[in-house]
């Protein structure tokens, strides 16, 4: 009774030097990373680019490979969330750079929601952009 008691204090102690050994093994945060707007403006039209950089914060380096698996464009920031647009991935033009079309079908800002998974990092970097289509 006594030696499983000791036993299972150990294994207590174990579990819990593991929990707080757990962050010195773990990179970069995924809150570290996010997506930045190349053009702050788009013009208002059919089959428009948008560049985004993928940045992490800490080193300020652009991260490549990125995988990015939810976006969606509407007119949210002017009030016509219900507003939404198809956004397409076209290919980037340099590493750690994300490039989307889409139809800016009309003048006003424009939310770019982005959802994406890091390579070597858990969790999602969860991105929300405004741009501006202009005439
Ligand atoms: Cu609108």
């Amino acid at each position: 009774m006594k030696t499983s008691t000791a036993a299972r204090a150990l294994a207590a102690a174990l579990v819990g030097l593991s929990i707080a050994g757990a962050p010195k093994f773990a990179f970069a945060d995924i809150k570290d990373y996010e997506f930045q707007l190349v053009e702050p403006t788009v013009q208002a039209g059919a089959d428009k680019v948008v560049s985004v950089r993928l940045v992490n914060n800490k080193t300020g380096k652009p991260v490549p490979d990125a995988v990015i698996f939810a976006t969606r464009l509407d007119m949210g920031p002017d009030g016509m969330q219900e507003m939404a647009t198809k956004v397409t991935p076209v290919p980037g033009t340099e590493p750690g750079t994300y490039r989307f079309k889409a139809n800016f079908s009309m003048e006003g800002r424009w939310q770019l929601s982005l959802g994406a998974k890091v390579q070597g990092e858990t969790g999602t970097v969860e991105s929300k952009l405004v741009i501006t289509a202009r005439k």
